[in-house]
């Protein structure tokens, strides 16, 4: 398959290699300058599950897309708040039959890609691979994931195009799962991020950390029970028990990962991506009428300490 991986910082990079080692025709495109010349200088660096790797692949800039290539698929791995802008720049690679997938974390995406493809061509889900920048030229990727997605709208030729995604996606070890419902599995990740990403960074620990502490779990149900009010608001049904469960089996699979927005905001002082996890949940809970204590605060505090820190 021809991919272009559009955002290739930690998680793009995961997926780029691994589509690549697996035979597939890869290109990466960033909009970060300095990550964009290590690209095209030295192509993806990573250590892989110990190893460290070199993979060259074609590279360009946000700002020179190429035209005259044909891709069968884009795969968004920006940071929330890029992502608009990506879809933008990429517009002039996209033909009548390229896909549009993203696997990003935050709630809403489809409406952004939707504003500029046609929905039979954008696909959704969601990830549980870690991955993290160590330099702007170098990712470390550890631990075991899976990933999961389908069609945003039903029917055919789309169903079956979601099963081939899946099929090259598992041929590359990317362990991915066809989903009925992708904005119940972006709601119930959206859970995942809305706990252990914003305590996780307002807390400044890993997740065995967090887990460990008094209120940990009544904080987790606090959280997942707002993100269910709204999201039944938008016809999305969250098991509220089968949710914290899976919040909280995270603790034993990866309990040594600091989330991304961790990875953002205090590793490295940038803007998290706040506003599509807890704080989707607070400005849509104000629209239905839903009150949002939790999330209303969580919110709030990371863009205090956002502000407080001059995060770029
Ligand atoms: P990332 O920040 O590593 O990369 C996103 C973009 O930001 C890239 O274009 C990258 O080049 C750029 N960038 C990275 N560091 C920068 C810096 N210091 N200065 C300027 N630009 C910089 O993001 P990611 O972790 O790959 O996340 C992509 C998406 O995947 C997000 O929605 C994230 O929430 C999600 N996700 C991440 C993880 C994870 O463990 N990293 C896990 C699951 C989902
Ligand atoms: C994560 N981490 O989603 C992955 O870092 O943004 C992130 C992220 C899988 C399970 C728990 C947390």
């Amino acid at each position: 398959m021809k991919v272009a991986v559009a955002g290739v910082g930690a998680m793009g990079t995961r997926f780029a290699l691994k589509l690549k080692q697996a035979g597939n025709n890869v290109t990466v495109v960033d909009g970060w300058q300095e990550r964009v010349a290590s690209l095209k200088k030295d192509g993806l660096r990573a250590n892989l599950d110990g190893q460290e790797v070199t993979v060259k692949v074609p590279a360009y800039g946000q700002w020179e897309v190429p035209r005259d290539h044909h891709f069968d698929l884009v795969l968004f791995f920006t940071k929330s708040m890029q992502l608009e802008q990506m879809v933008r720049d990429m517009l002039p690679a996209f033909d009548d039959d390229t896909l549009a997938l993203c696997l990003m974390n935050g709630i809403g995406h489809e409406k952004t890609l939707e504003k500029y493809l046609p929905k039979e061509r954008v696909f959704l889900g969601n990830t549980m691979w870690t991955a993290q920048m160590t330099r702007p030229d170098h990712v470390l990727l550890e631990d075991d994931g899976t990933c999961e997605l389908s069609n945003v709208e039903p029917g055919e030729p789309q169903r079956s195009q979601a099963k081939e995604l899946v099929k090259v996606f598992k041929a590359a070890g990317l362990k991915p799962r066809l989903l009925d419902d992708p904005r119940y599995s972006v709601f119930r990740k959206g859970c995942v991020n809305g706990t252990l990403n914003t305590l996780c960074t307002l807390f400044e620990c890993n997740l065995t950390e967090y887990s460990k502490t008094s209120h940990a779990h009544e904080m987790v149900v606090k959280i997942v029970k707002e993100f269910a009010a709204v999201g039944a608001k938008e016809g999305v049904n969250l098991d509220v028990a089968e949710v914290v469960d899976h919040v909280e089996a995270s603790y034993d699979v990866i309990g040594a990962h600091y989330p991304s927005m961790y990875q953002d905001l205090v590793k490295n002082n940038r803007r998290t991506e706040i506003d599509y996890m807890n704080g989707y949940v607070s400005t849509h809970g104000k629209k239905y009428g839903v009150a949002t204590p939790y999330c209303d605060l969580l919110t709030a505090e990371v863009h205090t300490k956002e502000d407080l820190q001059g995060a770029q």
